[in-house]
């Protein structure tokens, strides 16, 4: 090659199955991240009619699943909703059964509307209210019944984006449809209801949160007992992460939840973080400025921070509480050192 053009050399690497370093610097390593997500909005109220739409014409037995998946437009194959994590809209009808499957992604629900629904998780039924979050952590089976009256609707977030990527996918559907209740109702949420007073035989090593379900009993009681005696946090309100007991740490390995309370007339102290956000509105209106657009909610929407970009929540009303139930990949950033935040 010593006499070759650096043409005919670009040529001969390629057909090597080798690259230039430095015609990939610009792209490579960029100065700070810039997020491949979208800030976007969701509306509850245009989905709920599709929902509703499609619980009348597609059987159970045909959807397992009736998920309406909120695809990013940056992220469109594989669909996501922020880089590493999914949201959908769930919807069962009283009678519905969605049989039992298990998948090496975490998963959680956040329920918006209805009651009746439980899901076995492992063996244990967990009820399901409005403002009740469930854990499914990674390879539990999982089934939902509904014996109830009314069509009940959640959000469902799994980490899939993320597992796929790193190519540790595992799935598969129940040898039964349904699973047997093994244990009592609500036991593991119920040995936990504390807080703050551990069950001492239960020392699980395991990477999740023991509990199966945080209801919003609870989750209302927490912010009630704050109420306007402390300042919170000046981004994101009174803002309270629901924890593993038994660690302090995230509710799933890859997923972190928490709860925010925006006061009335709040407007949080602009910043930006690493970790990407999807926040679906528990009640109230406002408005949150991302990467300079300004995306209007309103009650049970879903609305989402993608990495990086500044953000600042405002509550729009002046009398009535703004309430978000977010989820975020802040776990992985922090586990991987790689999460960095700052106020701009
Ligand atoms: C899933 O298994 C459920 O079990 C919900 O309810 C949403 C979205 C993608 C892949 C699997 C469920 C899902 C999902």
């Amino acid at each position: 090659m010593t006499n070759a053009s650096d043409e005919e050399a670009y040529t001969r690497l390629a057909a090597e199955g080798a690259a230039p370093l430095w015609r990939y610097y610009g792209s490579l390593f960029l100065p700070e991240p810039k997020p491949t997500a979208v800030p976007i909005v969701w509306h509850y109220k245009a989905l709920r009619e599709v929902a509703m739409h499609f619980a009348e014409s597609l059987s159970i037995e045909d959807a397992a699943r009736r998920v309406l998946m909120l695809v990013n437009p940056g992220l469109q194959d594989p669909p996501a909703t922020v880089n590493t994590l999914f949201s959908g809209i769930q919807i069962l009808l009283p009678g519905e059964q969605a049989p039992a499957h298990r998948h090496t992604a975490n998963a959680f629900r956040f329920v918006i509307e209805g009651s009746g629904v439980y899901t076995t998780v492992d063996g244990e039924r967990l009820y399901m209210n409005p403002g009740d979050l469930l854990l499914t952590a990674g390879w539990k089976w999982h089934d939902h019944f509904h014996p109830g009256d009314n069509p009940m609707l959640w959000l469902d977030g799994l980490d899939y984006p993320l597992v796929n990527l790193l190519e540790a996918g595992f799935y598969e559907q129940g040898a039964d449809r349904f699973q047997k209740s093994v244990v009592p109702d609500g036991i593991s949420t119920r040995q936990f209801i504390h807080g703050r007073l551990n069950p001492v035989w239960l020392n699980s090593q395991e990477r999740h949160s023991p509990l199966g379900s945080y209801p919003w009993v609870e989750t209302e009681r927490a912010l009630a007992a704050i109420g306007d005696d402390a300042d919170g946090c000046e981004h994101d309100g009174v803002s309270l992460e629901y924890t593993n007991p038994l660690d302090g740490g995230s509710v799933l390995p890859t997923i972190g939840c928490r709860v925010q309370r925006l006061r009335p007339g709040f407007v949080g102290r602009p910043r930006r973080q690493t970790s990407s956000v999807i926040c679906h509105v528990v009640r109230g209106s406002g408005s949150t400025e991302v990467g300079g657009k300004t995306l209007e909610w309103q009650e049970k929407d879903v609305f989402v921070i993608p990495g990086w970009l500044a953000y600042q929540h405002r509550n729009g009303s002046r009398d009535e509480d703004a309430v978000l139930f977010t989820s975020s990949n802040e776990p992985v950033m922090k586990a991987l050192n790689l999460y960095r935040e700052e106020a701009v």
